[in-house]
């Protein structure tokens, strides 16, 4: 049995890196193999980069470029995954192809060709993704602070995120309301038939 890839996505302050960091004490908890991967990586060349990149709006870089830069920091890292997947862990990922595409065709790129570099990569079994209903996240603390992190481009990234929703791991979760503990429950649930492991190979984008 292959360990499940799991991915948690969603706009920026959605909650979902608290929310990968309440699932991996459940698991550490449960005695459960995994391990979390938060994309962008940034601590490898690349994820240097691409941290540049995002922090420093005075530092120039194409679109084009950027996109293959974050594209690039996913491909450096997926055989390690593999490797842990084969290995009976859980693989969680705090954002995925999904942010790649839409964070970059947001600014008008072609879709497809967003993607492209991203072929091939593996597909979760099981992608939670965390939307409000209402543009509530530019009311959380700490908006604002990356070259993203503007009302009008998330409002774009959202629409964009749209094009995933009819894919089959596709799980959204509308958190407008909703506690910490409530979110994490509901994750929990979608996530819990994954807990023994897997026997089918992973499918690919
Ligand atoms: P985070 O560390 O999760 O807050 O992500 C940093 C920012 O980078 C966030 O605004 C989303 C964006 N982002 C994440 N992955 C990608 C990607 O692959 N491509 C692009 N263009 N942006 C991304
Ligand atoms: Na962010
Ligand atoms: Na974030």
């Amino acid at each position: 049995m292959r360990g499940a890839l799991i991915a948690i996505e969603g706009l920026d302050r959605t909650g979902k890196t608290t929310q990968t960091e309440r699932l991996l004490v459940k698991l550490k908890e449960l005695n459960i193999k995994h391990k979390l991967v938060k994309f962008p990586k940034r601590d490898t060349q690349i994820g240097n980069l691409i941290n540049t990149y995002l922090t420093e709006k005075s530092f120039q870089l194409s679109d084009q470029a950027a996109h293959l830069l974050f594209s690039a920091n996913r491909w450096e890292i997926i055989d390690e995954i593999k490797k842990e997947l084969q290995g009976g862990t859980v693989v969680i990922l705090d954002r995925y192809v999904y942010s790649g595409v839409a964070y970059s065709a947001a600014k008008g790129l072609d879709f497809q060709w967003c993607l492209n570099p991203d072929v091939g990569l593996p597909k979760p079994d099981l992608t939670v993704f965390l939307q409000f209903k209402q543009s509530e996240n530019a009311s959380r603390t700490g908006f604002g602070d990356e070259r993203y992190e503007v009302a009008e481009f998330q409002e774009k990234v959202k629409l964009l995120f749209e094009n995933f929703s009819t894919n089959s791991e596709w799980s959204p979760l509308y958190v407008d309301g909703l506690t910490i503990d409530q979110v994490h429950e509901e994750i929990w649930s979608l996530f819990k038939q994954y807990l023994e492991g897997l026997d089918e190979d992973l499918q690919v984008f």
